[in-house]
């Protein structure tokens, strides 16, 4: 059966055009996942169908209701039985690759977009999990809702095609891709790599693994910080 994936937001249209691109929409057609966002203000009261109020204590900016967010959440979990619920925070723990691969092994994910200055904290009790994409301030959790399930989907066995494309993936191994060319083999007078020509798949290996160590090196110095290295990957540093 397939995995449910549903974000709830006052905001649901912002994910339309999610749903209906590339990998994920590919994974919808082909019965691997199913995605929906569901409208916040649906589980509001009144005429105004109002998510939000003044902050308690006083101070700028509006503060998230707990009814709607608790209704809906509610309803999203009698539909999804076991799928976490995942509140998305800029307070939240930092979403990584590894919290992905985690992910990917549930059923589901329920995520809930907050927007204003933030959600009534009673409501965020419902949480299994709080996740922030990055240290920087989004207008609402939409986006970031976006990046998870993207980052969760792609790697659902079926989804990618290649069922080991992605667990050979560089940032599962510490390390950033290596350099990737195609075709024309000469491009403004900068050359294709010779060994990537040259039919020897353990030599591409090998410069493969050189190229990403030397990137990360350059790049991303604190991915090396505290990784230990393979004796593979020792003898390229050798040399
Ligand atoms: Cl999850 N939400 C908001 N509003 N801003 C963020 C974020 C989330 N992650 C990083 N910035």
């Amino acid at each position: 059966s397939p995995f449910h994936y549903a974000a709830l937001s006052i905001f649901p249209e912002m994910f339309d055009g999610f749903w209906s691109t590339g990998m994920v929409r590919r994974a919808i057609m082909g019965g691997f996942i199913t995605g929906k966002a569901v409208d916040l203000r649906a589980f509001a009261e009144g005429v105004h169908k109002v998510t939000d109020d003044k902050p308690y204590g006083g101070g700028c900016g509006m503060v998230m209701k707990p009814e709607p967010l608790m209704k809906g959440i509610a309803h999203l979990q009698s539909e999804m039985p076991g799928a976490p619920v995942i509140v998305m925070t800029p307070q939240g723990q930092p979403f990584s690759q590894s919290l992905a691969e985690d992910l990917a092994r549930e059923k589901g994910m329920i995520m809930v977009c907050g927007r204003y200055e933030g959600m009534d904290e009673r409501a965020c009790i419902k949480a299994d999990m709080e996740l922030s994409i990055g240290d920087y301030v989004l207008t609402g959790g939409e986006l970031a809702a976006m990046v998870v399930m993207d980052a969760v989907i792609r790697l659902i066995p079926g989804v990618l095609g290649g069922e080991d494309s992605a667990e050979k993936e560089s940032f599962s191994e510490g390390l950033i891709e290596y350099a990737h060319y195609t075709r024309p083999p000469v491009y403004e007078g900068m050359e294709v790599p010779a060994v990537l020509l040259s039919g020897n798949h353990r030599a591409i290996d090998s410069w493969r693994l050189e190229t990403s160590l030397k990137r990360t090196f350059l790049k991303r110095p604190d991915l090396l910080e505290d990784r230990s290295f393979s004796r593979e990957e020792r003898s390229i540093l050798q040399k």
